[in-house]
């Protein structure tokens, strides 16, 4: 299944974009939280971990970010590069994000509250949890 959404965007050149998209309709979850995360120096690595449960959609409105998905057998990687945009990442998925660009802002809407028992922060872990499944 290709990960990528593009969001619907209104608009044009003299007068710019506005992009959406809806909980359950343009992504296949119901939005319990949005954050966002800024002023990440370039080439910063983040993440480093997967959820149990978790579906997210991410995305980038300004700048360009890195994510690489690992689902503990292959590892695939997506450039946020455009405010329309975003990335579907389902449960069990190891995630990594590279700041690209200075300025970067990557936004997060996700299925569920904070949940830290959710995440697998150690990879040996979380290869053992892919084979148990
Ligand atoms: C993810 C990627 C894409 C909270 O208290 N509430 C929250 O809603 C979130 C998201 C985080 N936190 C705390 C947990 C840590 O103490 O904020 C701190 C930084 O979180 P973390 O190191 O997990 O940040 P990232 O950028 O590595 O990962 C985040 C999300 O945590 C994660 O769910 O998928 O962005």
């Amino acid at each position: 299944m290709n990960p990528i959404i593009n969001f619907k965007s209104i608009g044009n050149e003299k007068s710019g974009y506005l992009s959406f998209f809806e909980s359950q309709k343009d992504i296949p979850f119901e939005i319990k939280r949005i954050y966002y995360i800024y002023d990440v120096p370039v080439n910063t690595k983040r993440g480093m971990h997967a959820h149990r449960n978790l579906q997210q959609v991410l995305w980038c409105p300004c700048g360009e970010i890195e994510i690489i998905l690992d689902d503990g057998y292959s590892k695939e990687a997506y450039l946020l590069d455009k405010p329309e945009k975003a990335l579907l990442v389902g449960k069990g998925l190891w995630r990594e994000m590279y700041w690209r660009k200075e300025g970067s802002v990557l936004c997060v809407a996700a299925s569920d509250y904070y949940d830290e028992e959710d995440y697998i922060r150690d990879y040996e872990q979380f290869l053992n949890y892919i084979r148990e499944r």
